[in-house]
């Protein structure tokens, strides 16, 4: 079959600080190539709705697929699949991703029969039997594991076995060049491990994957990695090396095949100082860039987005990280009952420290915890508005304060990490990026003020709604997991963790909890 995919446009986020190849997508399109179809892939992060158009046309698709990992671009989608549908009636419209999974019925509701079917969670394992599903008889899909159309919902969502099973389709990307974060201009993404044994009530990382955590092995990084031709690399996992063992196998392959990069990567102040050799030996590798979800500087806000981490933990591992000589991010959620003090606490503390500091909005998403126990005062049901940038719960503050703070408080980044200061700093860098055509680097220096604005802020609340997001059926005073999962929870056998790593994860889990 002729099937083309297609990851939305840009949100705030990647307005500035990166912009990031859509890594799901393309191992997705790996997937339904193995089973012998013909894939095309557009991304509208770097390409217009002007191009999706004309690629319909020359193309003419029996199947478009969008990718939905961001809640916020659930609208555009609704309206890219209604334009599909009625530009090629025929064509096949399905949605799949993290978001997607969560929303399912709702989004095929928004459609009004312009999407077919939602592909629940993860979709190398599903694409193809939902490609020849879709040959043999178009108008059923019942038969396919995760598959919810507006008829019902197929059998239970099937599990990827071995992550080493597809390569991403790197190649089927035409503007390579456009990916980057900070001054790792151009780079490309790779994913060491899927899942994270942890459960934080704000996130939905854990409750997609079941809370499974899985590895792929160090022989099949090595050779995802040996075909990446950029020189920076985004190691897109949730928490990056939480088994020292296997960060230091895949550090000795990447060593033994001689690869050079420059990474970045995520990870847990606790896991950092669990295993300090793995990230002092990745140092000596590449490690370029970390980012460390700090989230709070109070043990009562730690507590809140059940961290499991204690305030003191998380001081030490950003100083371990300085120690390391490489640049440090961290996020702080700013909760919405945040008053002016409050805001300027925080914007001290990010003065004084020398790290970067992006500051996020608390926001419930569907599938969190905290979806079910806040998803009653949310403020708005506009999809567009849950990109971490905006208030969607009450604010203590009056909402235009709100916002003027929070941009203020954003500022201290730009102050401190962007323009000519940032510049001055990098100036070699920065003129090598030039020299070799890459511009994305130096044109984010000058972004900050055009995105981040409060007023643009404010009157993004003021857009009408055509897709309002519906909200939880009803209150429920103990959530159990399995009603957040999208892949079934397996405990400890979903888990490939040694008795040492699942002992910490567990402690950790156990730690703040009343
Ligand atoms: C890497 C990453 C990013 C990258 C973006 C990469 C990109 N261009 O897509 C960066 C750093 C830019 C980023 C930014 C943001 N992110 Co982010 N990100 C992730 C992360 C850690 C991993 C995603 C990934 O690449 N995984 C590996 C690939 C292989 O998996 P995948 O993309 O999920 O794809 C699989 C399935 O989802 C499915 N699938 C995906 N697409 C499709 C399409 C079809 C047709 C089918 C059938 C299946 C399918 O199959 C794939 C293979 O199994 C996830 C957390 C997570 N564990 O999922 C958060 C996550 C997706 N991000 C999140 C958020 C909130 C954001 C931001 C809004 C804010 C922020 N600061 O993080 C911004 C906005 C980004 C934007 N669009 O502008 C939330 C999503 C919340 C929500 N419900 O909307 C997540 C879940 C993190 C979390 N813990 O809450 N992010
Ligand atoms: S540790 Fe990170 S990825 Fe894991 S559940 Fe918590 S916030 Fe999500």
């Amino acid at each position: 079959m002729n099937v083309l995919l297609v990851h939305p446009g840009p949100l705030m986020y990647t307005k500035i600080y990166l912009r990031l190849e859509p890594l799901g997508l393309e191992v997705v399109a790996s997937a339904a190539r193995a089973r012998g179809h013909r894939v095309t892939l557009l991304d509208l992060q770097v390409e217009s709705p002007r191009d999706y158009v004309r690629l319909l046309k020359e193309e003419r698709p029996d199947v478009v697929g969008f990718s939905c990992n961001y809640l916020a671009n659930v609208p555009e989608i609704v309206d890219l699949a209604k334009l599909t549908k009625q530009l090629l009636p025929t064509t096949r419209v399905f949605v799949g991703g993290h978001s997607a999974s969560f929303v399912a019925g709702a989004i095929l509701e928004h459609g009004e029969g312009a999407i077919d079917c939602v592909l629940k969670g993860e979709g190398e394992p599903v694409i193809g039997p939902l490609l020849e599903a879709i040959a043999d008889t178009p108008d059923d899909f019942s038969l396919v594991p995760g598959a919810v159309t507006r008829a019902g919902e197929g059998p239970a969502v099937r599990m990827l076995e071995h992550l080493d099973d597809h390569y991403p389709a790197r190649d089927l990307l035409r503007h390579r060049r456009k990916y980057f974060i900070g001054v790792l201009d151009p780079c490309a993404s790779i994913e060491f491990t899927r899942g994270c044994p942890w459960d934080c009530s704000f996130c939905s990382a854990w409750t997609f994957y079941g809370r499974s955590y899985r590895v792929r092995s160090p022989e099949g990084i090595v050779e995802d990695l040996s075909r990446v031709q950029e020189p920076g690399v985004f190691i897109v996992d949730d928490v990056a090396f939480i088994q020292a063992k296997q960060g230091m196998a895949i550090g000795e392959a990447v060593a033994r095949r001689g690869i050079r990069k420059q990474y970045y990567l995520e990870t847990r102040g606790d896991v950092l100082l669990r295993n300090k050799d793995v990230f002092r030996f990745w140092k000596t590798l590449g490690l370029a860039y970390m980012f460390i979800g700090i989230e709070a500087i109070d043990e009562e806000g730690l507590a809140l987005h059940r961290k499991r981490i204690t305030l003191s933990k998380n001081f030490e591992a950003l100083e371990f990280a300085r120690s390391l000589g490489i640049t440090v991010a961290i996020n702080l959620i700013a909760d919405p009952s945040w008053d002016r003090r409050r805001f300027e606490i925080v914007r001290q503390w990010c003065l004084e420290i020398p790290e970067i500091v992006n500051v996020s909005v608390n926001t419930p998403y569907p599938g969190t915890e905290t979806w079910h126990t806040e998803a009653r005062r949310v403020t708005t049901r506009d999809y567009r508005l849950y990109d971490i940038q905006h208030a969607v719960l009450p604010t203590i503050l009056p909402l235009p304060e709100f916002y003027e703070e929070l941009v203020k408080t954003q500022q201290v980044l730009n102050t401190k990490h962007l323009g000519w200061t940032a510049l001055k700093s990098t100036a070699r860098i920065a003129a090598g990026h030039l020299l070799r055509g890459q511009t994305n680097f130096v044109k984010m220096l000058w972004k900050f003020n055009s995105v981040y604005n409060p007023k643009l802020q404010l009157a993004d609340h003021a857009r009408s709604v055509t897709y309002p997001m519906p909200l939880p059926p009803d209150r429920v005073p103990d959530i159990a997991p399995q009603l957040l999962y999208i892949h079934r929870g397996q405990g400890r056998a979903g888990r490939v963790l040694d008795e040492a790593t699942e002992q910490f994860v567990e402690t950790t889990r156990m730690r703040n909890t009343g």
